[in-house]
């Protein structure tokens, strides 16, 4: 019984914490801090290869490797982080007018960084530089749709 009612606690838990809502965040604030706390991570990591990308330095596959295995970790972050409740930030308020238009978005991006991934195993370097500039895309299409001008 007691074994029992672990599982069940250990399946709560896991469950709550995929869940997107806001009960992974105390305060709206914190949901907020959150997301553009990993997609400032997301821009350093991205950009760092552009000057490879525009053969301003060299292409060395294991940076490359890593950097787009830490990307493919933050990809997965913030997006929960957009739940109800917690408009503000630099998040524009279509984000929640249009959450479709939001999650096409960021499948863009997921799909790119998809390729990235297959670019970077490879050490295609003509592949890396297309997909980057895919990635690139997606950053921007979404930034103009969803975030608010600085
Ligand atoms: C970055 C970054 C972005 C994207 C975008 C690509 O490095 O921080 O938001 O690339 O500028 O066009």
């Amino acid at each position: 019984m007691k074994k029992k009612l672990g599982l069940f606690a250990v399946a709560g838990l896991i469950a709550l914490a995929s869940t997107p809502s806001m009960a992974q965040f105390a305060k709206a604030e914190d949901a907020i801090k959150y997301r553009e706390a990993a997609m400032t991570l997301m821009g350093s990591h991205f950009g760092r290869m552009g000057p490879v990308a525009k053969k301003e330095a060299p292409y060395d596959k294991e940076q490359i490797k890593a950097n787009v295995a830490v990307l493919n970790t933050l990809a997965a972050l913030p997006w929960v982080a957009y739940g109800a409740g917690t408009e503000g930030g630099e998040a524009k308020a279509d984000i929640w007018r249009d959450p479709e238009g939001f999650k096409q978005a960021q499948d863009k991006f997921k799909t790119g960084l998809g390729k990235l991934t297959v670019a970077a195993d490879a050490g295609d370097f003509d592949a890396f530089r297309v997909a980057f500039g895919e990635v690139g895309k997606s950053c921007k299409s979404c930034h103009d749709s969803y975030r608010k001008k600085k």
